[in-house]
């Protein structure tokens, strides 16, 4: 007869020795965000419905070797603050497969065509859901690529994406790296997905923000994508959290809820109009997670429409190394009159958010993506991880070097899906950073 589910999950330490273990100060587990590095391909092809920005941005220049370059100094300047950083490679692109099995012969819409040539991979907050070693039942930290189903542009990622967290994370003492939850519930991976903890390496509550259909704009996040994930990672549903986005938020352009909410250790950062029930929301998280603290963005000091626009809650919540709490932001949150205001009270105040960095990710934020789209936050020991995907300032200097030698400067819209020149230079610039990074097995 098989054994319950609980019990094969837990051959691992039992949650409360591990919780033991955290407190005694000798967790090597830390945060680690994992940037994207964006692509060779980077373009404004306005393919998602429902994230404003790249349907404003749509039918304009692009310019990869910028947005990379963008990309990276954020990862420096938090390499600077003394965080641990790695990054994940871009897809390789044009997707041949995608373009076979969408049978395209210059018949199709512009936009489908465009589809095999996205870089929307560089978004690696949508590469997976992560539930660190503390939180599951069998003690390892556990992955699982999002299947991104509700738009063909990000559904062809997941394989690819799985490819390279198998090789990141193959140690299976203490990693899983699970497949895809099936293609009938859409899973949009982190971007949904919240932990709040007493520290990093502490066992933490997940909180899992799913959307309902039948709005204006899809609801990419089902709420059985969310509780598959929690099963698949083993985790505890006493400390988990499910709760509705706000329809009203998804109508406004928030199409993933870290455009209106982001976690870091006991805080929860939001706007009020996040959830679609925030008291019960709230008090949902508090019965889980009593030690919350909550810094609630009231819609009289920002609007949601503006909290959208600037994209003040895409932002990296991150301790510091003096333990301190900063906000890295959007440079566009420094020119918002109303979002800037309330960050300097923020900050004069007394709350757990002591400084807000803004940074320059614009060609990201063009097409919806900004500083917490751009990374994947893994809680692992670092010496666990596969070195080279993490970063230091030598491989830091050689992936400049690739981008500034070998990127397209721009692209015009033009050349989406209809430039041979144009695949060469991508397919060239790509084989030339995986080589210099030598992963040569993510080449086919
Ligand atoms: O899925 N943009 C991405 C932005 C993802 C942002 N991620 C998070 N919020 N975590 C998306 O909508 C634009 C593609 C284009 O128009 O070419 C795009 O896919």
């Amino acid at each position: 007869m098989a054994r319950p589910l609980r019990d094969r999950f837990n051959h691992g330490l039992p949650r409360d020795l591990r919780s033991l273990a955290m407190t005694t100060g000798e967790s090597v587990l830390k945060e680690i965000n994992f940037d994207g590095i964006i692509g060779p391909s980077h373009n404004y092809a306005g393919l998602s419905l429902g994230n404003i920005a790249s349907a404003t941005h749509r039918g304009q220049v692009s310019f990869p070797r910028e947005a990379a370059l963008q990309g990276l100094a954020k990862m420096r300047g938090n390499m600077a603050r003394g965080l641990p950083q790695g990054f994940l490679l871009p897809l390789p692109r044009p997707n041949r497969d995608l373009m076979q099995a969408l049978a395209l012969d210059g018949s199709e819409d512009p936009a489908l065509r465009a589809a095999p040539w996205s870089a929307s991979s560089m978004w690696t907050a949508n590469a997976a859901t992560v539930s660190p070693a503390p939180d599951t039942g069998d003690g390892r930290c556990h992955l699982t690529p999002a299947n991104l189903v509700t738009m063909v542009h990000r559904a062809q990622e997941w394989p690819d994406t799985k490819r390279q967290l198998d090789i990141a994370f193959a140690d299976r003492q203490h990693f899983e790296v699970h497949n895809a939850v099936p293609p009938t519930f859409g899973d949009e991976g982190a971007a949904n997905h919240m932990r709040l903890c007493e520290s990093h390496g502490a066992p933490g509550v997940e909180v899992f923000v799913y959307g309902r259909p039948g709005g204006k704009f899809p609801a990419r996040q089902h709420e059985q994508a969310s509780r598959t994930v929690a099963r698949l990672h083993g985790l505890d549903f006493d400390r988990c959290v499910f709760i509705e986005q706000n329809p009203e938020a998804i109508e406004a352009g928030a199409f993933h809820n870290d455009v209106v909410a982001v976690a870091n250790e006991r805080v929860l950062f939001c706007h009020a109009r996040a959830f679609a029930d925030p008291h019960g929301a709230y008090a949902a998280i508090r019965d889980a997670f009593p030690a919350l603290e909550l810094v609630e963005v009231p819609e009289s000091a920002v609007s949601l429409e503006e909290a959208i626009r600037t994209y003040l809650f895409n932002a990296q919540l991150v301790t510091l190394p003096d333990g301190t709490m900063a906000l890295v932001v959007p440079s566009e949150c420094r020119e918002s009159t109303s979002v800037w205001r309330f960050c300097e009270q923020m900050i004069a105040g007394n709350g757990p958010i002591r400084q807000v960095i803004p940074v320059d990710v614009r060609q990201s934020m063009a097409n919806g993506g900004g500083p917490a789209c751009l990374r994947l936050r893994v809680v692992a020991d670092p010496a666990t991880v596969d070195p080279r995907f993490l970063l230091d300032d030598t491989k830091a200097d050689m992936i400049e070097r690739v981008i500034a030698s070998s990127w397209p400067e721009r692209i015009e819209p033009g050349q989406i899906g209809a430039s041979s020149d144009l695949e060469d230079h991508i397919v060239t610039a790509w084989a030339g950073l995986v080589h210099v990074l030598e992963l040569v097995e993510l080449i086919d």
